[in-house]
């Protein structure tokens, strides 16, 4: 019995046996945790992307039209369906109920698109804000200028839409 408790019972075999194993689980997972990680990159790179693309398209019907598109002081999230709009996606009315056919073929949305992460919008007569919360990007979130530091914010003024 004293022999089996002694540490020099283990033969070179057990440990090399064990340490395979240790390695083994180790590369298992890094292997689960960096796809996720640069999964979630870009799909925040879509999301810059995306609200870069929704910037623009804004300011071009502001020059248009002389207002911003949808109702004044309401907030619109990509993954609510406005009344009035036959689907999230639609170009002439989709999560924002205005026609944006001109200047883009859908409504970008985000790449998960739920309760958390989504994109929205909101504008007043002089100014507006569009953001998307983002799931890897910490810098870029942080140094844009806006209220909401896991954020990505986009627009005039960035304070319309509360963290
Ligand atoms: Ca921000």
């Amino acid at each position: 019995m004293r022999k089996f408790l002694n540490p020099k019972a283990f033969t070179l075999l057990e440990i090399t046996i064990v340490t395979a194993i240790l390695l083994v689980l180790l590369g298992t997972t890094i292997s689960l945790i960096a796809p996720s990680n640069s999964k979630g990159r870009s799909r925040d790179a879509r999301r810059m992307s995306d609200i870069s693309n929704l910037d623009r398209a804004l300011n071009e019907y502001k020059m248009d039209f002389g207002v911003y598109p949808g109702e004044e002081n309401t907030l619109y999230t990509s993954n609510v369906v406005p009344s009035g709009s036959p689907s999230i996606y639609s170009p002439t009315s989709g999560w924002v109920p205005a026609d944006l056919s001109d200047y883009f073929p859908k409504y970008p949305t985000d790449p998960v698109n739920d309760a958390t992460y989504h994109y929205e919008y909101v504008h007043n007569s002089v100014s507006y804000e569009i953001s998307a919360r983002a799931e890897q990007l910490v810098q870029e979130p942080s140094n844009d200028g806006g209220n909401d530091p896991s954020s990505y914010e986009l627009g005039n003024n960035l304070l319309l839409i509360s963290p």
